[in-house]
């Protein structure tokens, strides 16, 4: 394409198109294909309307043939940001049918995400859908921004539920702008080691090869109802199996706007939910609700669980109280690689791994901090290379020599060894991030931001052990001279104050005479 991406090479991709991983379908294909197969099944349930296979289509394609009139073109990158609803899937697929390429920004993202994720991308169109109580338009968003951008063009604001009722009594032949299945499809976001969030350049075909085998190996099928309670737009709740994966099974996809028990529990009993993917911390809040016992969860079959590590002490209270239903560990990354623990394992492997890849051409190794291959059993870096995963990232070339070894393997920044049956143990982590309930924080991201402040002199933010969210975000701070002190609302304020997301803010902060350095001259957190 050009040297902002990293393709596969062509024998790489000749073997995965001959081994059929890659069908050279582009993801308007798949939702073609799939609207066309289960037409008349309900597609999605949100809390303001249902909609079948085939309408899902139709908006899909009312949607396109709107964003082309409003200038949208093949091959652009177009920031989607939506809450969980419906308008989500039918934004996404309306960019995918214009040929252009979406990129998944949270729905916390404010102006100073989406300023520099725009700006990496060089971004034209930006879709976003706003909560009724929500106040931060796209308009709102892009007039915070910290400098104007020429690139980006087509701003438009949706209320929820706006696209459905505008679109929906629209005929549009259904003529989608015609892509290469090699090319990248859309843009993930990545936590990562500095600054802020990279981009993740994901192909229309190996991501599709990760939706179907994900699909069959979380046992989706056509009577399965889906449970959608984490953040739609993370990989895990798109692709691991996700809406996608749902799609292809013909399932039905029900959507909770959060995670909470008050708000599944209902939904899970109204719909005969059969299925769900949980990050550990809401694991824990739904286990310990006083609420679990005047619902009926019974038609509960499978939960998902990924994200952030799930303790073997969680994971096995979990199957002993819900005998009858299955525990699915999820090892996964917006970068590719996703490992499953099996639905038929034993509950020895269910509760104390994460499982095992997707692919039998997935290759996993791991490494000494001299990229040495380790005895197997041996804890070390774990890497990866294979028809779903990434080759680098976009527009990052200094990024991408630290993130990826030499032969191309991506660099996971997590600690983990391989079991003798092949599962995955991670048992920590070697890249600087922090990891809130699932969320990645990138620290060097708010200490940049918080030495601003004229109180600070210095900053270390850091994740801290936590019961319920697994780490939170603790900031140790080290006063100018003249300073006496500092609040956790004052630090909170002046971040908000520069738009950032709020789940980024910190959980608590203490206040320091100096840091602890290692040989290096790095602080030693
Ligand atoms: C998923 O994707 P990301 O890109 O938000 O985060 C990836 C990182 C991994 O490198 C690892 O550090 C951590 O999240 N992680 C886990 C884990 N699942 C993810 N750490 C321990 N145990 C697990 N089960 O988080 C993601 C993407 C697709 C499917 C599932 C999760």
């Amino acid at each position: 394409m050009n040297n902002l991406y990293i393709p596969f090479d062509e024998n790489r991709i000749k073997q995965y198109q001959s081994l059929g991983y890659w069908t050279g379908k582009t993801h308007f294909d798949f939702l073609i294909q799939s609207c066309h197969k289960y037409a008349n099944h309900i597609a999605i349930v949100d809390s303001n309307y249902t909609i079948s296979y085939e309408t899902l289509l139709n908006l899909s394609v009312n949607f396109g043939e709107y964003l082309k009139t409003i200038g949208i073109e093949k091959d652009d990158f177009v920031l989607l940001q939506a809450p969980n609803s419906a308008d989500f899937v039918i934004a996404l697929f309306g960019i995918f049918y214009t040929g252009a390429k979406p990129i998944f920004c949270m729905h916390m993202h404010n102006s100073y995400e989406i300023y520099h994720i725009a700006k990496l991308a060089s971004a034209k169109g930006y879709v976003r859908v706003s909560l009724p109580d929500e106040n931060n338009t796209a308009e709102e968003i892009i007039k915070n921004m910290p400098a104007a951008l020429e690139s980006l063009r087509v701003i438009k604001n949706f209320q929820l539920g706006e696209i459905y009722t505008t679109l929906t009594n629209q005929n549009h032949t259904i003529n989608p702008v015609s892509n290469n299945s090699t090319s990248i499809a859309f843009l993930q976001l990545s936590g990562g080691t500095t600054g802020i969030p990279k981009l993740i350049p994901r192909t229309h075909d190996e991501y599709l090869y990760s939706v179907r085998e994900s699909a069959k190996i979380a046992g989706l099928d056509k009577s399965s109802v889906q449970l959608v309670a984490i953040p739609i737009s993370h990989n895990f709740a798109m692709s691991s199996p996700g809406i996608l994966g749902a799609l292809y099974s013909g399932a039905k996809i029900v959507i909770a706007r959060d995670g909470s028990p008050d708000t599944c529990f209902e939904l899970i009993q109204q719909h005969h939910v059969t299925q769900v993917s949980l990050v550990p911390s809401l694991v824990t809040l739904w286990a310990n609700s006083t609420k679990l016992k005047y619902y009926n969860l019974s038609s509960l079959r499978v939960i998902q669980v990924g994200g952030s590590k799930l303790s073997p002490t969680l994971a096995e209270k979990f199957t002993k109280n819900f005998p009858n239903m299955k525990l699915q560990q999820v090892y996964g990354m917006a970068e590719g690689l996703v490992n499953y623990t099996r639905l038929d394992d034993d509950t020895e492997t269910i509760t104390n791994t994460q499982g095992r890849p997707i692919s039998p051409h997935d290759k996993i190794v791991i490494i000494n901090e001299n990229l040495q291959p380790q005895p197997k059993g041996d804890i070390g870096e774990i890497i990866t290379k294979g028809p779903y995963t990434i080759n680098g990232y976009y527009n990052a070339p200094e990024i991408n020599k630290k993130s990826f070894t030499p032969d191309g393997f991506y660099r996971t920044g997590d600690l983990g060894f391989i079991d003798s049956k092949g599962n995955i143990v991670v048992t920590g982590r070697c890249k600087e991030i922090i990891n809130r309930a699932g969320e990645k924080i990138i620290p060097s991201e708010l200490e940049t931001l918080l030495l601003k402040h004229i109180k600070i002199k210095d900053v270390s933010v850091v994740g801290i052990p936590d019961e319920l969210l697994g780490e939170r975000i603790h900031a140790n701070i080290i006063l100018q001279q003249s300073e006496k002190s500092i609040t956790l609302q004052e630090v909170r304020e002046f971040l908000s104050s520069q738009n950032i997301d709020v789940q980024k803010m910190p959980d608590s902060i203490t206040i320091v005479d100096a840091f602890q350095y290692t040989l290096v001259g790095k602080i030693k957190k």
